[in-house]
């Protein structure tokens, strides 16, 4: 086998109970069978023996049932009787997860926290693959695609070891290829490659899930003979219908098209004078008569500015694109907004979009790949900064109006929400090229399942599932710290970017400062960062109050964010009394040594880990260690030479 089983690594167990010999199953259907050989497979795996199932209720061992009257979409029941266990699911997808919460309970000795009930919280929980037919992933940092290669698609042991790790963790979509739709992607809604896609779809709904494809927004002109793909032109509409059409004659559970237009250089509906909604809504009535849905970005943005131009502000750009449009989108469609206004930075504030729709259904978009926090060579584990996105008060229906109640359905009673994810694996032994990057793959997951969940517990219970319980407290500690590390070593206090611009790994403060991204730091001799109250660009007056007032007030704003929302001059006093620069300084030497402390602390794990994990995971702390001293050199220097002024405590900083 050319892959690890990560998180699903089943190892033998100490205390096995008589109960677990027996499975009796007294429910059907293709996703309860998934069920029953995922606990056969890890019965076999853990005690040495494979159980014996029998197909009628029984006094002894683990039941399965299924009841819908049972709370909860897809939830489940989990309780100790008198000779064994029962696992109750609302739904077949219920059992399903039932059965990976006793397994996980088995494995980490809890299964004295029964009964126990549980639900997904999230009714949509995506992964976005960014994989191309040609077997590259854009922003893929764990080697080739595992679904395409040369422009074929796989099927194989891994792909099934895939589907199995998803549904551990809750996902119920998949997006199987990149937003940005190349040629050859074009025709993955086609004949030829539809028959090899629907094998990808039996294998999803097997473990419950629902695959979506990523569509080219002028497909009509690529594939057929269009001259324009006007989202209002009757003809085009039809070709979308007629696709629609074949597509679910072929694929009847097919979820539906996630679109990347008029962003990045990609098609859309404002070369026609249209809006989007004007073209989500023709893809989605193409789609309704067979339940599917639309999720339609908001990442849409003038990526061709002149950084000369100092009030366009690309911060600004989904909520000015989108929220006139609150109310238009037919009711399978959703869009999709990233955390932030900018692009997955180390530290943003979250989208303003998020309190100012309101009759609009909302995924919440996140990137577990890591394209700008160290691109799973360093460590950096993203649960914390989901956590507090997903707490963020955006007060859209007064106090209270989280952005986690929002994409729970909570706050507008919508069912067509939840969150999608930009996902970090490839076709590298261990998935996800540094071993530690899976906490944040098996994270997502678990958070958008459960929210209520802490950050640490779920480092706690990937750490134990994966590495082994002896490391789970070390480990979790590591990851606990590493986003602040990262961060502090990186580009400071909300700022972001200053990163070698195309690849996104390792510093170049000026990389981007005079490119046409929109996406500009503004230091000069005095100081540095955008002003974005009133007075400059007026991003702040896209949230609702009290942020406003908060974000443009220099003494209120949130620490961590002032250099995103002002200008400020290297010698002004932070919290802490420490000046600017003072502050960049010690952040940036603090990152390095906190670097080399985890590595220290990785080192007096060798003798309780697995000798290969061991050496991966030192190889990939190693590398981060150059990366964090090229960062604090890089940054240091400059702002020294920006400012001209001393480190307080002597510390070499290079001319
Ligand atoms: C898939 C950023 C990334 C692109 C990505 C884009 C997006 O710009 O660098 O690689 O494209 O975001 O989210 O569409």
């Amino acid at each position: 086998m050319n892959f690890s089983k990560c998180w699903l690594d089943y190892q033998p167990i100490k205390n096995v109970e008589k109960a677990f010999s027996t499975l009796s199953v007294s429910c059907s259907g293709t996703v309860v069978e998934s069920a029953v050989q995922e606990y056969c497979l890890a019965m076999k795996a853990m005690t040495g023996s494979e159980p014996e199932v029998v197909r009628t209720e029984s006094e002894e061992g683990v039941s399965l049932y299924l009841d819908s009257s049972l709370s909860g979409k897809d939830g489940y029941e989990l309780r100790k009787k008198e000779k064994g266990y029962t696992v109750t699911g609302q739904s077949e997808s219920g059992v399903l997860y039932g059965v990976f919460e006793l397994l996980r309970l088995i494995r980490t000795e809890k299964l004295a926290d029964l009964p126990l009930t549980g639900a997904p919280e999230m009714p949509l929980r995506i992964m976005n693959h960014w994989d191309n037919m040609d077997g590259s992933i854009e922003r893929g940092y764990s080697g080739n695609s595992f679904f395409y290669k040369d422009y074929e698609i796989f099927y194989n042991e891994r792909t099934e070891q895939y589907a199995r790790m998803m549904a551990s963790i809750g996902i119920n979509a998949i997006v199987i290829n990149n937003v940005n739709v190349h040629e050859k992607e074009t025709y993955l809604i086609t004949d030829t490659y539809l028959q090899r896609v629907k094998k990808y779809s039996d294998l999803f709904c097997r473990y419950g899930i629902r695959l979506y494809t990523s569509v080219n927004f002028a497909a009509p002109m690529e594939l057929a003979d269009f001259d324009n793909c006007d989202p209002l032109n009757p003809q085009v509409a039809d070709w979308w219908k007629e696709a629609a059409k074949h597509i679910y004659e072929c694929i009847p559970e097919f979820g539906g098209f996630l679109v990347k237009a008029d962003s990045e250089g990609r098609p859309g509906p404002f070369t026609y004078d249209r809006t989007h909604a004007d073209g989500a809504n023709m893809l989605a009535r193409a789609v309704a008569p067979y339940g599917g849905i639309v999720i339609w970005r908001c990442f849409v943005y003038n990526c061709g500015q002149d950084w000369r131009d100092t009030k366009t502000d690309r911060a600004r750009a989904a909520y000015d694109n989108f929220i006139d449009l609150d109310g238009c989108f037919d009711d399978n469609v959703i869009l999709q907004i990233k955390n932030g206004p900018m692009d997955f930075q180390v530290r943003e504030p979250v989208s303003p979009l998020f309190g100012g729709l309101k009759k609009t259904n909302m995924i919440l978009e996140v990137q577990i790949a890591q394209e700008y926090t160290g691109q799973q060579i360093d460590l950096c584990y993203l649960l914390p900064m989901w956590r507090e996105i997903l707490d963020f008060d955006t007060y859209a229906e007064g106090e209270g109006s989280t952005v986690l109640k929002i994409v729970k359905g909570e706050l507008y009673g919508q069912n067509l929400c939840g969150m999608a994810a930009v996902i970090n694996t490839g076709d590298d032994y261990n998935w996800t090229g540094n071993d530690l990057a899976a906490a944040n793959t098996y994270g997502y997951g678990r958070l958008a399942m459960n929210p209520s969940q802490s950050p640490e517990s779920i480092a706690r219970e990937w750490t134990a599932l994966t590495l082994g319980a002896r490391v789970e407290e070390p480990v979790t500690d590591m990851l606990m710290k590493s986003w602040s590390t990262y961060e502090k070593y990186t580009s400071p206090l909300g700022i972001g970017w200053m990163v070698t611009p195309h690849y996104h790994y390792g510093p170049d403060v000026d990389g981007y400062e005079y490119d046409r991204w929109g996406t500009y730091h503004r230091a000069d001799r005095n100081g540095l960062g955008v002003d974005r109250t009133p007075a400059g660009t007026g991003y702040t007056s896209q949230y609702n109050e009290p942020w406003p007032g908060i974000y443009a007030d220099r003494e209120k704003c949130p620490e961590e964010l002032l250099l995103f929302f002002h200008y400020v001059r290297y010698d002004e006093k932070l919290k802490s009394g420490k000046t600017l620069i003072q502050h960049i300084y010690d952040t940036h030497f603090e990152g390095v040594e906190e670097v080399e402390a985890m590595i220290e602390a990785w080192r007096g794990l060798a003798p309780k880990l697995s000798a290969d994990v061991y050496e991966r995971v030192m190889e990939r702390m190693e590398r981060q260690l150059a990366n964090a001293i090229e960062w604090r050199d890089r940054i240091n220097t400059y702002f020294y030479r920006k400012s001209g002024a001393a480190d307080e405590k002597g510390r070499k900083i290079y001319e």
